[in-house]
């Protein structure tokens, strides 16, 4: 479960990588550290058997700047795949926020599909998650690969849920940071969610009222407002950190952007303008494009800046 610090303002949700083993997990995340702007990663720890195996997990976070007054940063992780490491992939598990369920599409491999899915949602219980509303995603992966299964196959058993999927191809990285843009989304709306409904998965002190409601002026916008009241501009202050001198002249940060739209709200017509302040000093900022359509509840936006 997210910690979420009132006091100093930061929020820390972490993914989980599982799957069985070989399907792609370890690919899958040094792929994302790859892609990721080295001033907002940590470094990518890998703890690997000489077979090149997970041994325990695979960890680096991501420091996504301030959204609002809050400080959002993602943990992610692998787990090892193999059965015997089950011990361990109860551990990774423990606190996860969502999870990337990542099948192996090469033929022969659904009955281990199916046997980490079960081992999941085994686990996930004993943690006290329910399996049927936890954020998940699915990435078929190795779909570069020859003798593959049917994609209908393999959702009929692996995506009951109807939960957002992914074809992927984690070595060239097909769909990996889809995926993982749409886990984090997910996550940031279920950690809203949760906390609009005052569930025990954020204690939020009383007193603290102020800065939920300041996360980014749309979500205040929204907060003041009766559901289903037209809102055609949404404002968002998003304070970054500013990239480090002699880096590279564009650098791309991916915010995640929660905006609610309001019943009876066209998605569509909804314009979200972004104000971005570097911590010291000026910069030009660019809106990038937003990398998926507006749905409902939530997008993420790529910012470009130099
Ligand atoms: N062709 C292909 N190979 C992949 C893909 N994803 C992973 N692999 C390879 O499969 C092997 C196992 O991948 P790894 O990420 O270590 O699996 P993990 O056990 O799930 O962490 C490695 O040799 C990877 O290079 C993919 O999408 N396509
Ligand atoms: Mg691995």
């Amino acid at each position: 479960m997210a910690i979420i610090n009132y006091a100093a303002r930061e929020m820390t949700a972490k993914i989980v990588y599982y799957g069985p083993g070989l399907s792609g997990k370890t690919t899958s995340i040094q792929y994302i550290h790859s892609k990721i702007n080295p001033d907002n990663k940590g470094k990518l720890v890998s703890l690997a058997t000489e077979t090149d195996r997970t041994l325990f997990f695979d960890f680096f976070p991501v420091d996504f700047g301030k959204i609002g007054g809050f400080r959002v940063k993602f943990n992610f992780y692998t787990v090892p795949g193999q059965v015997f490491y089950n011990t361990t992939r109860k551990l990774v598990l423990k606190g996860a926020d969502g999870v990337v369920f990542v099948a192996d599409s090469q033929n022969g491999m659904q009955e281990q599909n199916k046997e980490s899915l079960e081992n999941l949602h085994e686990n996930l219980r004993l943690h006290g998650f329910d399996p049927e509303t936890m954020p998940f995603v699915i990435q078929y992966n190795k779909r570069d690969m020859p003798n593959l299964m049917e994609l209908d196959d393999m959702r009929s058993e692996l995506n009951l849920r109807g939960v957002p999927e992914f074809e992927t191809s984690a070595t060239v990285g097909t769909g990996v940071m889809e995926a993982m843009r749409t886990i984090c989304k997910m996550v940031l709306e279920d950690l809203k969610a949760k906390q609009q409904k005052g569930s025990g998965a954020i204690s939020r002190p009383a007193a603290a009222k102020q800065p939920a409601a300041k996360v980014g002026s749309a979500a205040a916008a929204q907060a003041a407002k009766p559901a289903g009241v037209s809102e055609e501009l949404r404002t968002l202050d998003i304070t970054v950190d500013k990239p480090k001198k002699g880096g590279n002249d564009s650098r791309s940060v991916v915010v995640p952007l929660n905006v609610e739209v309001g019943e009876g709200v066209d998605a569509a017509n909804v314009k979200v303008e972004v104000k971005v302040t570097y911590k010291e000093g000026e910069a030009k900022v660019t809106l990038g494009q937003i990398v998926q359509d507006i749905p409902k509840k939530g997008f993420l936006a790529r910012l470009f800046g130099g």
